[in-house]
Protein backbone atom coordinates (compact mmCIF):
# COMPACT_ATOMS: atom_id res chain seq x y z
CA UNK A 1 0.00 0.00 0.00
CA UNK A 2 1.45 3.15 -0.83
CA UNK A 3 1.38 6.33 1.68
CA UNK A 4 -1.82 8.08 1.60
CA UNK A 5 -1.60 11.15 -0.62
CA UNK A 6 1.17 9.79 -2.79
CA UNK A 7 -0.70 10.85 -5.94
CA UNK A 8 2.46 9.73 -7.99
CA UNK A 9 2.45 6.05 -7.05
CA UNK A 10 -0.98 6.10 -8.53
CA UNK A 11 -0.39 7.97 -11.48
CA UNK A 12 1.86 5.08 -12.32
CA UNK A 13 -0.20 2.14 -11.48
CA UNK A 14 -2.82 3.95 -13.73
CA UNK A 15 -0.20 3.96 -16.51
CA UNK A 16 0.75 0.27 -16.41
CA UNK A 17 -2.42 -0.78 -16.85
CA UNK A 18 -3.62 1.39 -19.87
CA UNK A 19 -2.03 -1.33 -22.18
CA UNK A 20 -4.60 -4.10 -22.35
CA UNK A 21 -3.96 -6.69 -25.45
CA UNK A 22 -7.03 -8.25 -24.82
CA UNK A 23 -9.49 -5.48 -24.22
CA UNK A 24 -11.32 -3.37 -27.76
CA UNK A 25 -8.22 -1.50 -29.82
CA UNK A 26 -5.82 -2.77 -27.23
CA UNK A 27 -5.93 0.21 -24.86
CA UNK A 28 -7.97 1.04 -21.35
CA UNK A 29 -7.11 4.70 -22.42
CA UNK A 30 -10.51 5.65 -24.26
CA UNK A 31 -13.17 3.51 -22.07
CA UNK A 32 -11.40 5.74 -19.36
CA UNK A 33 -11.60 8.99 -20.36
CA UNK A 34 -15.16 8.18 -21.15
CA UNK A 35 -15.46 7.48 -17.59
CA UNK A 36 -13.84 10.18 -16.50
CA UNK A 37 -16.04 12.35 -18.27
CA UNK A 38 -19.32 10.64 -17.82
CA UNK A 39 -18.56 10.71 -13.83
CA UNK A 40 -18.31 14.83 -14.00
CA UNK A 41 -21.02 15.70 -17.29
CA UNK A 42 -24.26 15.14 -14.86
CA UNK A 43 -23.59 18.43 -13.48
CA UNK A 44 -26.35 21.06 -13.38
CA UNK A 45 -24.94 24.29 -12.10
CA UNK A 46 -28.38 25.28 -11.57
CA UNK A 47 -29.22 23.31 -8.60
CA UNK A 48 -25.69 22.51 -7.52
CA UNK A 49 -26.39 18.99 -8.44
CA UNK A 50 -24.12 15.96 -9.94
CA UNK A 51 -21.03 16.00 -11.28
CA UNK A 52 -18.04 13.76 -9.98
CA UNK A 53 -17.53 13.91 -5.94
CA UNK A 54 -19.45 10.75 -4.59
CA UNK A 55 -18.35 8.33 -7.86
CA UNK A 56 -22.36 7.86 -8.12
CA UNK A 57 -21.64 5.32 -10.74
CA UNK A 58 -21.06 2.62 -8.81
CA UNK A 59 -24.69 2.15 -7.98
CA UNK A 60 -27.56 1.29 -10.20
CA UNK A 61 -29.42 4.35 -10.21
CA UNK A 62 -26.45 6.32 -11.83
CA UNK A 63 -24.21 3.43 -13.21
CA UNK A 64 -27.28 1.82 -15.02
CA UNK A 65 -28.06 4.80 -16.84
CA UNK A 66 -28.19 3.20 -20.37
CA UNK A 67 -25.80 6.17 -21.28
CA UNK A 68 -23.04 4.72 -19.04
CA UNK A 69 -23.51 1.02 -20.89
CA UNK A 70 -20.23 -0.40 -21.12
CA UNK A 71 -18.16 1.91 -18.62
CA UNK A 72 -18.06 -0.98 -16.45
CA UNK A 73 -15.14 -2.21 -18.04
CA UNK A 74 -13.48 1.18 -16.98
CA UNK A 75 -14.33 0.69 -13.50
CA UNK A 76 -13.02 -2.92 -13.48
CA UNK A 77 -9.82 -1.80 -14.92
CA UNK A 78 -9.20 0.93 -12.18
CA UNK A 79 -10.31 -2.13 -9.27
CA UNK A 80 -6.48 -3.07 -9.14
CA UNK A 81 -5.18 0.31 -8.59
CA UNK A 82 -7.65 1.02 -5.90
CA UNK A 83 -7.24 -2.53 -4.19
CA UNK A 84 -3.19 -1.21 -4.33
CA UNK A 85 -3.65 1.78 -2.65
CA UNK A 86 -7.21 2.26 -0.53
CA UNK A 87 -6.52 5.35 0.54
CA UNK A 88 -7.83 7.08 -2.50
CA UNK A 89 -11.50 7.98 -3.30
CA UNK A 90 -13.12 6.76 -6.72
CA UNK A 91 -14.22 9.64 -7.57
CA UNK A 92 -10.27 10.86 -7.41
CA UNK A 93 -9.50 7.98 -9.18
CA UNK A 94 -12.05 8.19 -12.00
CA UNK A 95 -11.08 11.84 -12.54
CA UNK A 96 -7.32 11.48 -12.20
CA UNK A 97 -7.14 8.48 -14.78
CA UNK A 98 -8.87 9.79 -17.44
CA UNK A 99 -6.15 12.91 -17.40
CA UNK A 100 -3.54 10.36 -17.08
CA UNK A 101 -4.64 8.74 -19.78
CA UNK A 102 -5.11 11.46 -22.22
CA UNK A 103 -1.36 12.60 -21.42
CA UNK A 104 -0.48 8.80 -21.54
CA UNK A 105 -1.92 8.71 -25.27
CA UNK A 106 0.13 11.90 -26.61
CA UNK A 107 -2.12 14.67 -25.44
CA UNK A 108 -1.60 18.05 -23.20
CA UNK A 109 -1.17 17.46 -19.53
CA UNK A 110 -4.36 18.24 -17.76
CA UNK A 111 -4.36 20.07 -13.98
CA UNK A 112 -5.78 17.73 -11.58
CA UNK A 113 -6.51 18.19 -8.42
CA UNK A 114 -7.45 15.75 -5.72
CA UNK A 115 -9.84 15.67 -2.85
CA UNK A 116 -13.35 14.55 -3.82
CA UNK A 117 -14.95 12.54 -1.71
CA UNK A 118 -16.86 8.83 -2.38
CA UNK A 119 -19.91 10.12 0.05
CA UNK A 120 -23.26 9.96 -2.01
CA UNK A 121 -25.61 12.84 -0.81
CA UNK A 122 -28.95 12.08 -2.37
CA UNK A 123 -29.59 15.21 -2.36
CA UNK A 124 -27.02 15.84 -4.55
CA UNK A 125 -27.62 12.71 -6.90
CA UNK A 126 -28.11 13.50 -10.65
CA UNK A 127 -31.16 12.42 -12.26
CA UNK A 128 -31.18 9.89 -15.11
CA UNK A 129 -30.67 11.52 -19.01
CA UNK A 130 -28.43 14.16 -18.11
CA UNK A 131 -26.01 13.30 -19.98
CA UNK A 132 -25.90 14.42 -24.01
CA UNK A 133 -27.41 12.06 -26.77
CA UNK A 134 -25.85 11.71 -29.59
CA UNK A 135 -28.98 11.60 -31.80
CA UNK A 136 -29.80 15.07 -31.34
CA UNK A 137 -28.73 18.54 -32.87
CA UNK A 138 -26.76 21.35 -31.91
CA UNK A 139 -29.63 23.14 -29.59
CA UNK A 140 -29.72 19.84 -27.34
CA UNK A 141 -25.55 19.54 -27.22
CA UNK A 142 -25.99 23.65 -26.29
CA UNK A 143 -28.53 22.65 -23.61
CA UNK A 144 -26.95 20.05 -22.03
CA UNK A 145 -23.52 21.54 -21.81
CA UNK A 146 -24.60 24.91 -21.27
CA UNK A 147 -26.51 23.37 -17.64
CA UNK A 148 -22.98 22.11 -17.00
CA UNK A 149 -21.30 26.19 -17.51
CA UNK A 150 -19.35 25.76 -20.94
CA UNK A 151 -19.48 28.28 -23.61
CA UNK A 152 -19.11 27.19 -27.38
CA UNK A 153 -15.64 27.11 -27.54
CA UNK A 154 -15.38 25.06 -24.76
CA UNK A 155 -18.16 22.27 -26.06
CA UNK A 156 -16.21 22.33 -29.13
CA UNK A 157 -12.62 21.58 -27.79
CA UNK A 158 -14.14 18.88 -25.52
CA UNK A 159 -15.78 16.87 -28.21
CA UNK A 160 -12.34 16.69 -29.19
CA UNK A 161 -12.08 13.57 -27.54
CA UNK A 162 -13.85 11.82 -29.95
CA UNK A 163 -10.44 11.69 -31.53
CA UNK A 164 -10.17 8.79 -29.13
CA UNK A 165 -11.93 5.28 -28.82
CA UNK A 166 -14.80 4.47 -30.91
CA UNK A 167 -18.77 3.19 -30.84
CA UNK A 168 -19.83 -0.34 -30.26
CA UNK A 169 -23.04 -1.46 -31.43
CA UNK A 170 -23.63 -3.34 -27.99
CA UNK A 171 -23.43 0.11 -25.94
CA UNK A 172 -24.98 2.80 -27.62
CA UNK A 173 -26.30 1.31 -30.49
CA UNK A 174 -23.32 3.76 -33.05
CA UNK A 175 -20.52 1.85 -34.38
CA UNK A 176 -17.26 2.65 -35.30
CA UNK A 177 -14.30 5.00 -34.75
CA UNK A 178 -14.24 8.46 -35.59
CA UNK A 179 -10.26 8.22 -36.25
CA UNK A 180 -7.49 6.02 -37.87
CA UNK A 181 -5.41 6.06 -34.74
CA UNK A 182 -7.63 5.97 -32.38
CA UNK A 183 -5.71 5.51 -29.19
CA UNK A 184 -3.42 8.59 -30.23
CA UNK A 185 -4.73 12.14 -29.18
CA UNK A 186 -4.73 14.39 -31.77
CA UNK A 187 -6.93 17.26 -33.59
CA UNK A 188 -6.99 14.14 -36.24
CA UNK A 189 -10.56 14.32 -35.34
CA UNK A 190 -11.45 17.94 -36.68
CA UNK A 191 -9.51 17.56 -39.52
CA UNK A 192 -11.93 14.90 -40.61
CA UNK A 193 -14.87 16.24 -39.37
CA UNK A 194 -14.16 19.63 -41.51
CA UNK A 195 -12.26 17.97 -44.46
CA UNK A 196 -13.81 14.74 -45.39
CA UNK A 197 -17.39 13.77 -47.38
CA UNK A 198 -20.04 12.65 -44.93
CA UNK A 199 -22.67 10.33 -45.63
CA UNK A 200 -26.24 9.66 -43.34
CA UNK A 201 -26.94 5.72 -43.24
CA UNK A 202 -29.30 3.90 -41.33
CA UNK A 203 -27.43 0.85 -39.32
CA UNK A 204 -29.09 -2.72 -39.33
CA UNK A 205 -30.52 -1.64 -35.71
CA UNK A 206 -32.18 1.63 -37.06
CA UNK A 207 -29.68 3.94 -35.61
CA UNK A 208 -28.63 7.11 -38.06
CA UNK A 209 -25.04 7.91 -37.86
CA UNK A 210 -22.81 9.13 -40.56
CA UNK A 211 -20.08 7.77 -42.31
CA UNK A 212 -17.01 7.92 -45.05
CA UNK A 213 -17.39 6.50 -48.43
CA UNK A 214 -14.34 6.55 -50.71
CA UNK A 215 -14.78 7.08 -54.08
CA UNK A 216 -15.52 4.03 -54.86
CA UNK A 217 -18.69 4.20 -52.42
CA UNK A 218 -16.46 1.72 -50.30
CA UNK A 219 -17.33 2.60 -47.11
CA UNK A 220 -14.42 2.98 -44.80
CA UNK A 221 -15.20 2.27 -41.01
CA UNK A 222 -14.59 5.99 -40.29
CA UNK A 223 -18.00 7.67 -38.52
CA UNK A 224 -19.33 10.39 -37.03
CA UNK A 225 -22.53 11.51 -34.30
CA UNK A 226 -25.71 13.29 -35.91
CA UNK A 227 -23.80 15.65 -32.52
CA UNK A 228 -20.39 16.00 -34.11
CA UNK A 229 -21.50 16.50 -37.66
CA UNK A 230 -23.93 19.09 -35.81
CA UNK A 231 -20.59 20.94 -34.30
CA UNK A 232 -19.55 21.19 -37.94
CA UNK A 233 -22.83 22.46 -39.58
CA UNK A 234 -23.58 25.38 -37.34
CA UNK A 235 -22.21 28.54 -37.66
CA UNK A 236 -20.74 28.82 -34.11
CA UNK A 237 -19.52 25.87 -33.68
CA UNK A 238 -17.67 25.26 -37.32
CA UNK A 239 -15.29 28.53 -36.70
CA UNK A 240 -14.01 26.37 -33.93
CA UNK A 241 -13.98 23.15 -35.64
CA UNK A 242 -12.01 24.74 -38.18
CA UNK A 243 -9.58 26.63 -35.81
CA UNK A 244 -8.82 22.88 -34.36
CA UNK A 245 -8.69 21.45 -37.71
CA UNK A 246 -5.77 23.85 -38.69
CA UNK A 247 -3.94 24.25 -34.93
CA UNK A 248 -3.50 21.34 -32.83
CA UNK A 249 -1.35 23.26 -30.37
CA UNK A 250 -4.61 25.75 -29.82
CA UNK A 251 -6.89 22.64 -29.08
CA UNK A 252 -4.63 20.75 -26.92
CA UNK A 253 -4.40 23.88 -24.64
CA UNK A 254 -8.05 24.73 -24.75
CA UNK A 255 -8.90 21.10 -24.31
CA UNK A 256 -6.77 20.51 -21.40
CA UNK A 257 -8.46 23.81 -19.84
CA UNK A 258 -11.73 22.41 -20.64
CA UNK A 259 -11.32 19.02 -19.19
CA UNK A 260 -9.74 20.54 -15.92
CA UNK A 261 -12.64 22.67 -15.57
CA UNK A 262 -15.25 19.64 -15.87
CA UNK A 263 -13.52 18.10 -13.56
CA UNK A 264 -13.85 20.09 -11.42
CA UNK A 265 -17.32 20.68 -11.52
CA UNK A 266 -19.29 21.19 -8.58
CA UNK A 267 -15.98 21.17 -6.52
CA UNK A 268 -14.80 23.98 -4.38
CA UNK A 269 -12.02 24.93 -3.07
CA UNK A 270 -10.42 27.15 -0.46
CA UNK A 271 -7.31 28.96 -2.04
CA UNK A 272 -4.73 26.12 -0.59
CA UNK A 273 -6.96 23.90 -3.39
CA UNK A 274 -8.78 22.22 -0.09
CA UNK A 275 -12.07 21.05 -1.06
CA UNK A 276 -14.81 22.72 1.30
CA UNK A 277 -18.02 21.39 -0.10
CA UNK A 278 -17.19 17.84 1.39
CA UNK A 279 -18.15 17.86 4.99
CA UNK A 280 -19.36 14.09 5.27
CA UNK A 281 -15.96 12.57 4.14
CA UNK A 282 -17.02 8.67 4.22
CA UNK A 283 -14.24 6.13 3.41
CA UNK A 284 -12.67 8.92 1.72
CA UNK A 285 -9.41 10.33 2.60
CA UNK A 286 -8.42 14.03 3.64
CA UNK A 287 -5.55 15.75 4.34
ZN1 LIG B 1 -18.32 10.86 -26.24
N1 LIG B 1 -19.38 9.28 -26.99
N2 LIG B 1 -19.94 12.07 -26.49
N3 LIG B 1 -17.31 12.38 -25.39
N4 LIG B 1 -16.76 9.63 -25.94
C1 LIG B 1 -18.89 8.03 -27.21
C2 LIG B 1 -17.60 7.58 -26.99
C3 LIG B 1 -16.62 8.34 -26.41
C4 LIG B 1 -21.16 11.73 -27.03
C5 LIG B 1 -21.60 10.42 -27.30
O1 LIG B 1 -22.94 10.20 -27.51
C6 LIG B 1 -20.71 9.31 -27.37
C7 LIG B 1 -17.75 13.66 -25.21
C8 LIG B 1 -18.90 14.19 -25.75
C9 LIG B 1 -19.91 13.43 -26.32
C10 LIG B 1 -15.57 9.98 -25.38
C11 LIG B 1 -15.28 11.19 -24.73
C12 LIG B 1 -16.11 12.29 -24.74
C13 LIG B 1 -19.93 7.20 -27.73
C14 LIG B 1 -19.79 5.73 -28.06
C15 LIG B 1 -21.05 7.99 -27.85
C16 LIG B 1 -22.39 7.52 -28.40
C17 LIG B 1 -20.08 4.90 -26.81
C18 LIG B 1 -19.94 3.42 -27.09
O2 LIG B 1 -20.71 2.90 -27.90
O3 LIG B 1 -19.04 2.80 -26.49
C19 LIG B 1 -21.95 12.93 -27.22
C20 LIG B 1 -23.35 13.01 -27.78
C21 LIG B 1 -21.16 13.98 -26.79
C22 LIG B 1 -21.44 15.44 -26.79
C23 LIG B 1 -22.25 16.04 -27.60
C24 LIG B 1 -16.83 14.40 -24.40
C25 LIG B 1 -17.02 15.84 -23.96
C26 LIG B 1 -15.81 13.52 -24.08
C27 LIG B 1 -14.59 13.74 -23.25
C28 LIG B 1 -14.05 14.92 -23.01
C29 LIG B 1 -14.62 8.90 -25.53
C30 LIG B 1 -13.16 8.92 -25.10
C31 LIG B 1 -15.28 7.87 -26.18
C32 LIG B 1 -14.73 6.51 -26.61
C33 LIG B 1 -15.02 5.47 -25.56
C34 LIG B 1 -14.52 4.09 -25.91
O4 LIG B 1 -14.93 3.16 -25.19
O5 LIG B 1 -13.76 3.90 -26.85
Amino acid sequence: MSKPGNYEAVRKDIVKLLHQPEYDDGSAGPVLVRLAWHSAGTYDAETDTGGSNGAGMRYEREGGDPANAGLQHARVFLEPVKAAHPWITYADLWTLAGCVAVREMGGPEIRWLPGRTDYVDDSKLPPRGRLPDGSKAADHVRAVFYRMGFNDQEIVALCGAHNLGRCHSDRSGFDGPWVNNLTRFSNQYFRLLAGLEWKLVTLPNGVKQWVYEDEDGISERLMMLPTDIALRDDPVFCEWVDSYAEDKELFFEDFAKAFAKLMELGITRDARGRVTNADNVKGGYHS
